[in-house]
């Protein structure tokens, strides 16, 4: 039987891994040492649960059922700050009807906590390699803001990799998450059934000017890469105006400049631009718009643009008959309190979707914070949205 009060006690003692001392916030990106240590502990309830839990090159961990099985699952790594139900809340969940339903004689329930969803080292990393989506060779060269590999980062995984995980074995794939944004908070629902999740790019831009003196220099020499990102941002916004929506975003989030002293004119200025939308055709004309203005700018102030490997993944739509298993779950849990509703986070869900049928299932985030140590959800809401996943999975609760 699905118990509540065990789902949310895993939750919490998942949460002591990376715990940041703020609010209920974790600090627990992929590879780290929070990280490992919370995977060692997911294999241990896996194998009580009576699964077999087995690591793959990536550090994606399955906790396997005998024969064929319905996948549930998310992530458990952490943006280096993130909240503490990201990717959490699908893997716990996945563990609590994995076991219900090994207790009560029910269907077959594999779980898998997916390595580096978070992106240290791209996009959704570990489901994009599980999935044939990368290969592991390419894979290994990207680098983390700071330079480490994740050919390096993977070698801490040491022997607890195994053999590969067949995807044969699966006959769906199904992932429970919080929002992440306010649409469900604003409107008082309890579940969101998703229908389809939107497509990313995200690419590290370099500019690359003149490092000179902050006193001497005059402002009409100078080829400062600063003010090149700075002109760069301003007119991005304001040319993209033609060809988004009010669902497309963009984001310039990570930003290193060189050599990022007060009276040194600042030489380079590397950027991660990053794009999102529903309709794959979009994204492409927001990229032109992007590599316009880039050119442009780079031409007026004399600066060099390097761009790095184009990540991304397209959008997809959702399994129709897991989705209509979640739309009855949602009805028999929250009637008349849930919506259909499209992702703007990514997830390992649109990887999962080249190997298998995948759907997911949203439970609201209070405020609509996300990727923030501020990040939460009631009670209540954790509860339903496992109901609804053990529903859908054909695990009844009581
Ligand atoms: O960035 C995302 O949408 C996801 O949380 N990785
Ligand atoms: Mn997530
Ligand atoms: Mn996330």
């Amino acid at each position: 039987m699905i118990d509540p009060n065990r789902f949310l006690s895993d939750l919490h003692k998942l949460r002591s891994f990376g715990a940041s001392g703020v609010g209920k916030g974790v600090v627990r990106p992929a590879y780290s040492e929070p990280d490992l240590a919370a995977r060692d502990w997911l294999a241990s309830q896996m194998a009580e649960a009576g699964l077999t839990p087995r690591w793959d090159a990536m550090g994606n961990l399955f906790g396997l059922a005998e024969g064929p099985s319905l996948l549930l699952g998310s992530h458990s790594d952490s943006q280096p700050t993130g909240g503490w139900l990201d990717g959490a809340l699908g893997v716990v969940a996945a563990l609590e009807v994995a076991r219900a339903a090994r207790e009560s004689g029910g269907p077959a329930i594999s779980v898998v906590s997916f390595q580096d969803e978070e992106g240290r080292f791209g996009v959704t990393t570990g489901s994009a390699v599980w999935s044939g989506g990368v290969s592991l060779m390419d894979a290994d060269q990207l680098r983390d803001h700071d330079g480490v590999s994740l050919a390096e980062a993977r070698s801490l995984l040491g022997d607890r990799v195994g053999a590969s995980v067949d995807a044969a074995q699966f006959t769906g794939f199904i992932e429970l998450h919080i929002e992440q944004g306010p649409t469900l908070d604003t409107s008082g629902e309890q579940i969101g059934v998703v229908t389809d999740i939107v497509g990313i790019r995200d690419q590290v831009i370099t500019l690359s000017g003149q490092q000179n003196h902050a006193g001497t220099t005059p402002m009409a020499l100078r080829r400062d890469a600063f003010q090149g990102l700075s002109a760069f941002n301003a007119r991005l916004n304001d040319r993209l105006r033609n060809v988004v929506t009010p669902q497309s975003v963009w984001t310039i989030g990570h930003v290193s400049i060189s050599p990022n002293a007060s009276s040194i004119v600042p030489g380079q200025v590397r950027f991660s631009m990053q794009w999102r939308d529903g309709d794959a055709a979009r994204l492409g004309r927001m990229q032109a718009v992007i590599d316009a203005v880039l050119e442009e700018v780079a031409t007026e102030m004399g600066l060099d643009v390097e761009k790095g490997q184009m990540l991304g993944l397209e959008p997809v739509a959702m399994d129709a008959d897991l989705r209509a298993r979640l739309e009855a779950g949602a009805e028999a849990v929250s009637p008349n309190k849930w919506r259909k509703m499209p992702s703007g986070a990514l997830h390992d869900a649109t990887n999962v979707a080249r190997l298998l049928p995948v759907a997911m299932l949203f439970v609201p985030s209070i405020n609509g914070v996300s990727h923030a140590f501020e990040e939460d959800t009631h009670e209540d809401d954790l509860v339903a949205g496992l109901q609804v996943l053990a529903h859908a999975a054909g695990v009844f609760a009581q």
